[in-house]
C-alpha cells in the first residue's frame, strides 16, 4: 500500500496546488524585492515590480538567476533575512568555480526535512526502519538532509556519513539497516564489496535505497537492485534549493515528484531562455516558494530534464521530472557532437560491464579525442588478445550507434578505476587545461 508523509499536500488536487503556488509566489516576490537588493536590481533592469506578479502565469516576467549571479553576490548578497535569523549554512563543492553558500533559517530546515521525509516514506520507510545515511555530512547537503528526513519519519537513523566501506558493511549487517541513502556510485561499490565478501542479496537486510546527487542510468538502477536485493529510488536536489528532496521517486520508479508546494519547476531552452511545454527537454529552472533565508527565484540549474504532468499510479499529484540526463555544463561537445556521460554509461551497462568507467577527452592535432576506459568484471578478465579485441570492437560499435561518434575503448583490469565515496568523477577533459 502506498504511504504518504503529508498526504493532504502530496495528493492535493491540481487546483489546490496551483492556488497555493499563486499565493506563495506573490508573497515571495515581495520578500525578495524588499530584502535582496541584488535581485531587485535584476527586476528593475527587466522593468518588473512585485505588482506585476499576481499569479504563477506571471512567473516568466521575472529575471533568471544563474550560478554567475550567486558567485557575484558571494557570500551574503542573496541573503534575504538578517544573519542572526540563520541557523546553518551548506555549500557546494566548488568544482566548477567559486563555492556557493546557502543559508537556512530554522523554518527552512524544517521544510527541507519534510521534503526528505516524504522521499523516505515514498521509498516505503516507516518508524520500523533502520536508515543508514551514507551521504557525506558536513558542508555537503546529502548527509544533513536525509538525516533530518529520517528523524521526521521516525526511523532509527545511522548517521555514518560516507567512506570506510568495511565499517559501513559492519553497521549495515549488525544493525540490520533496511534503507540505505548514498550516491548511486557508492551504492554500487558497497554492493560489489558485499558480493566479494560472499554476501548474497537475501542475506543483506536492506529493502530500499535512496540514491541521488549525480546522474545515474536505468541500467545502473537494475544492477544495484540486483546486487543488493532492494528497490532503488532516485532523489534530486541541489544546494541552492536546500539540498536533496526537491524531488523524489515513488513506487512507480519512473520519474521524481517535485515538491510543488515549495518549488515551481520550469523547463527552458538554455540558449533563448524561452519556457518550453511539458514533454520537451531543456534546462530545469526552480523558484523556491517559501524559503526564507536564500529564496532563489527562477534559478537556472543547468540540469537537462523533461517534466511530465501525466497522472501517477501512486496517487501523488505533483509534477514529475525525469532523471536528469546530465548538465548543460557536463555535456561534452566532441567533434561537434553533444555527448552526455549517461549515454556512455547506458551502452556499457547494457553490454554487461560494471558502472566503473572514466571518459577522457583530449585534443590532438586540433581534433577532439574520446577515450573511454572501461573496467572489466573479474569474470571477463582474460589474457586472450582475441577476446579483448572482440570486446573492444563490440564497445566501439555500441558507442558509435549511441553517440554517432567513434571512440577509443581501453579495457582495464577489475578494480583499476578509483571508487568514489561521494559523487563519482566520470570525465577528465584535458582540453580545458
Ligand atoms: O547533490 C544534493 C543532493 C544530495 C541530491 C543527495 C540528492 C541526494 P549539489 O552538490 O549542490 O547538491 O549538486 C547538485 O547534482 O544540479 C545535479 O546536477 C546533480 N544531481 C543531484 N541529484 C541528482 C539526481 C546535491 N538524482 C547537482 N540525478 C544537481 C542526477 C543529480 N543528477
Amino acid at each position: 500500500m502506498e504511504r504518504y508523509y503529508q498526504p493532504e499536500i502530496e495528493t492535493a488536487p491540481r487546483e489546490k496546488i496551483r492556488a497555493l503556488q499563486d499565493e506563495l509566489l506573490v508573497k515571495q516576490v515581495r520578500h525578495v524585492w524588499d530584502h535582496v537588493p541584488y535581485y531587485r536590481k535584476l527586476m528593475e533592469e527587466k522593468g518588473v515590480t512585485p505588482d506585476d506578479i499576481r499569479s504563477v502565469d506571471d512567473l516568466r516576467k521575472l529575471p533568471f538567476i544563474s550560478k554567475h549571479d550567486l558567485r557575484e553576490a558571494y557570500p551574503y548578497g542573496m541573503l534575504a533575512v538578517p544573519l542572526k535569523d540563520c541557523v546553518r549554512i551548506h555549500s557546494t563543492s566548488g568544482t566548477t568555480g567559486k563555492r556557493v553558500i546557502a543559508f537556512y533559517t530554522q523554518h527552512d530546515i524544517d521544510l527541507w526535512d519534510d521534503c526528505c521525509a516524504r522521499a523516505i516514506t515514498a521509498a516505503g520507510g516507516t518508524d520500523e526502519d533502520v536508515c543508514q545515511v551514507s551521504y557525506g555530512f558536513g558542508l555537503f547537503t546529502g548527509g544533513a538532509g536525509l538525516n533530518g528526513g529520517s528523524h521526521k519519519v521516525g526511523c532509527l537513523t545511522v548517521p555514518i556519513s560516507s567512506g570506510n566501506t568495511e565499517r559501513q558493511i559492519m553497521f549495515l549487517m549488525d544493525l540490520k539497516a533496511t534503507i540505505l541513502c548514498c550516491t548511486p556510485s557508492y551504492a554500487a561499490y558497497l554492493g560489489e564489496s558485499m558480493k566479494e565478501m560472499g554476501l548474497t542479496p537475501d542475506q543483506i537486510p536492506l529493502k530500499a535505497g535512496i540514491f541521488g546527487a549525480e546522474a545515474w542510468s536505468e541500467e545502473m538502477r537494475q544492477s544495484i537492485q540486483e546486487t543488493l536485493g532492494i528497490k532503488a529510488y532516485d532523489i534530486y536536489g541541489l544546494t541552492e534549493t536546500s539540498g536533496p528532496g526537491v524531488a523524489f521517486e515513488c513506487s512507480a520508479q519512473n520519474g521524481m515528484h517535485i515538491n510543488e508546494d515549495h518549488f515551481i519547476a520550469e523547463i527552458i531552452d538554455p540558449d533563448t531562455g524561452e519556457v518550453l511545454p511539458d514533454g520537451q527537454e531543456g534546462e530545469l529552472v526552480f523558484t523556491a516558494l517559501d524559503k526564507e533565508a536564500f529564496p532563489l527565484l527562477r534559478y537556472r540549474t543547468r540540469d537537462v530534464c523533461v517534466l511530465s504532468h501525466e497522472p501517477c499510479p501512486c496517487g501523488r499529484t505533483h509534477v514529475k521530472m525525469c532523471k536528469p540526463r546530465g548538465r548543460t555544463d557536463d555535456m561534452l561537445i566532441i567533434r561537434g557532437v553533444n555527448v552526455f556521460p549517461s549515454q556512455i554509461e547506458t551502452v556499457l551497462l547494457n553490454l554487461g560491464y560494471p558502472a566503473n568507467y572514466q571518459i577522457i577527452v583530449d585534443r590532438v592535432n586540433n581534433t577532439d579525442t574520446l577515450d573511454v576506459q572501461v573496467e572489466m568484471t573479474p569474470e571477463m578478465f582474460t589474457d586472450s588478445l582475441a577476446e579483448i579485441t572482440a570486446r573492444q570492437k563490440q564497445l566501439v560499435d555500441g558507442l558509435r550507434s549511441m553517440l554517432g561518434l567513434t571512440a577509443k575503448v581501453t579495457l582495464v583490469a577489475p578494480k583499476t578505476i578509483t571508487r568514489s565515496e561521494g559523487k563519482a568523477v566520470r570525465v577528465i577533459d584535458k582540453r580545458k587545461i
